[in-house]
């Protein structure tokens, strides 16, 4: 009884039964496709593998064997659902054009996105030297008519570096007076950003010294009726702004690393834009060099239509 139990014949396996047809018995099989014949060391005579000056020495004159595809005579018929019908491209979302959205108006995707775009241009070395322009102070880019204009093409050369990453991509604008509070999807994203001098970790110190600008005192600066008077107003307007978020943005050498820098700036381009559209030819007096948006090669005419420079706000 032993025997039966533990030794004796096992049943042979299935695949060895005689008469069992198993894989080679499909249709499709070629007994050669698992060892390939080799061929003749002096392969027949075949006219379409004659020259071979065409297809050289390593070809055979042997044409190769026919392996039929499993499905071939299987039967493809669409769904009705894989139907999609054609879609007409709208000329106003293809034209290249960023259209810079108020921050509350992303999705949660356009929020991802740009968060990656941002992590990914501070990680390949390119977020750093864009910030130390703004350390550099010989760029005159504060407290004069070049505020506006350098800060303008300033954000162009930073949007277009995040369009490179993902080209979906168009910085967003903080209204900062009419929302009176942080944008609650940056608040846990503190990025550490090297610099010249080192690396920085954004911080931040929320409404410790100061308010956001009011509604008001922004529609005080629209209603000034000189370039000088509405880009004074907006700067102090722009200084309050920085203060307030505190921390990397209190400091010229370390806003720019909090995203909220280009966030902010896009609110202060964009009330100038306003500003602009009611007030058509007062641009501000900058004669040359002043004029130039150093160390860009884009003058103050350049960024007198925003448009030109590839973005519009909506
Ligand atoms: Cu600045």
């Amino acid at each position: 009884m032993a025997e039966s139990k533990h030794g004796g014949h096992e049943p042979e396996h299935e695949h060895d039964k005689p008469g069992h047809q198993g894989h080679h018995g499909l249709p499709y099989e070629d007994p050669d496709y698992d060892h390939p014949v080799e061929h003749p060391t002096t392969p027949p005579d075949n006219d379409r593998y004659r020259d071979p000056g065409i297809y050289g020495q390593y070809a055979s004159r042997k044409p190769p064997r026919y392996v039929p595809h499993p499905f071939e005579h299987s039967c493809f018929r669409p769904r009705k659902d894989d139907y999609k019908p054609p879609v007409t491209c709208g000329d106003d979302e293809d034209d290249g054009i960023c259209r810079r959205k108020d921050h509350r108006k992303m999705t949660a995707d356009e929020q991802t996105r740009f968060l990656n775009a941002y992590t990914q241009a501070n990680a390949m070395g390119a977020l750093g030297p864009m910030v130390d322009i703004h350390g550099n102070a010989i760029h005159q880019m504060h407290g004069n008519p070049r505020f506006l204009p350098w800060h303008r093409i300033y954000l162009v050369k930073f949007e277009a570096l995040l369009m490179a990453i993902d080209p979906t991509i168009c910085i967003p604008y903080w209204n900062s007076s009419e929302e009176q509070a942080f944008p609650s999807w940056l608040a846990n994203y503190k990025p550490t950003v090297t610099l010249a001098t080192g690396p920085h970790t954004v911080t931040r110190n929320i409404g410790a010294f100061t308010t956001l600008p009011t509604t008001a005192a922004v529609a005080t600066a629209q209603a000034s009726t000189t370039f000088n008077g509405f880009g004074g107003a907006i700067e102090g307007i722009h200084n309050s702004g920085h203060v307030w978020v505190g921390g990397s943005m209190l400091s010229i050498p370390t806003a720019p690393c909090d995203p909220v820098f280009w966030m902010h700036h896009a609110e202060i381009d964009r009330q100038w834009a306003v500003w602009q559209a009611a007030h058509p030819g007062l641009n501000p007096t900058l004669a040359p060099p002043a004029d130039q948006m150093d160390p860009w090669p884009e003058t103050e005419a350049d960024t007198r239509d925003t448009t030109a420079l590839g973005y519009v706000y909506v």
